[in-house]
């Protein structure tokens, strides 16, 4: 059972050992599992109790996880926002329960800085901006129009407006690259099969498809496929990720090229749980390493593919 360690300040079991709360997204693709292993693994290996909850990509159920977790009185609480806003109420609520929040993935809008201890996860706007420079070159030499639809993740969230402004920022400016429709595909292979299958038809002359992860472009690849088009040839395919199904497809030609991001967190996400319960100061920011892959380097790349 846990005793209260005086002060407020959250209590840990009686054996010590940290208790950490957390608040998952959901587990809306690829990506998503592979962090889940990542962050219940590394707890493991670190001797850090978890209470971990999936919330269905809803932030209620996100919120109603934190207050469960107050009110368990957890050492530390680290969670991945399923979108930006609307967090400060229930992150001040940690807050005056001497609980210390980590971000982890996913970034809150909240200007009050003192809501959380650190956020660790990927540059977006970066990896947008990845996208945008590789469709620049490929491009480079096309007459145009280029004519160019996107897949959003869900709304809100900060992997999708960030994304969606890092690859505006670098074609957004060129005249030839037309965007003809950018819809959000919730992160899921089904949404962005049914929102590429509308594309489609909406559009007789597609170039490109920009998709903010591997599973909704591998739903596109479905759609394209069925509408009698080769996908990565007909219609180029640039996404965001790199989990094994999308590298297999990036290999097979399908999808031309992938901005990795990696959800990796677990081992740095436990590193830094321990600091902020010692009371240590950590980094406000902890960014992620991550690269690129062409369809080449996807070949090489996939028999060591962890996720
Ligand atoms: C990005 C993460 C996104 C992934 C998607 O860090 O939040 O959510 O790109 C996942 O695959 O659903």
């Amino acid at each position: 059972g846990s005793r209260n360690s005086g002060g407020g300040a959250a209590a840990g079991k009686d054996d010590g050992k940290i208790v950490m709360g957390f608040s998952q997204v959901g587990a809306e693709s690829g990506w998503r599992t592979a962090n889940t292993k990542s962050v219940q693994d590394s707890a493991r290996e670190a001797g850090i109790e978890l209470k971990f909850s999936d919330a269905q990509q809803k932030q209620e159920n996100q919120i109603k996880a934190i207050r469960t977790f107050i009110s368990q009185k957890v050492d530390i609480i680290a969670f991945s926002p399923v979108v930006e806003s609307g967090w400060d109420t229930v992150l001040k609520e940690a807050k005056d329960a001497g609980i210390p929040v980590i971000l982890t993935d996913r970034a809150v809008d909240s200007p009050d800085k003192t809501l959380y201890k650190t956020f660790i996860g990927s540059d977006f706007v970066v990896e947008g901006t990845k996208a945008g420079e590789w469709v620049k070159k490929e491009f480079a030499s096309a007459a145009g129009p280029v004519n160019m639809v996107e897949l959003q993740g869900n709304t809100g969230a900060a992997p999708a407006i960030d994304r969606k402004e890092g690859f505006a920022s670098v074609l957004g400016s060129d005249p030839k690259f037309k965007m003809l429709a950018s819809q959000p595909g919730d992160f899921t292979r089904v949404k962005g099969k049914e929102v590429m299958e509308a594309f489609l038809r909406a559009n007789k002359d597609i170039d490109l498809l920009y998709a903010h992860n591997d599973d909704m472009g591998l739903g596109a690849i479905e759609a394209i496929e069925a509408a009698g088009k080769k996908p990565g040839v007909d219609i180029k395919i640039v996404t965001v990720d790199a989990v094994k199904d999308g590298m297999q497809a990036l290999a097979d030609g399908k999808i031309n090229f992938i901005v990795e991001c990696s959800p990796l967190l677990g081992p740095q996400l436990m590193e830094l749980a321990k600091k902020v319960v010692a009371g240590e100061t950590v980094p406000e920011r902890v960014l992620t390493e991550e690269t690129t892959f062409t369809q080449e380097q996807a070949k090489a790349a996939l028999p060591d593919r962890k996720y």
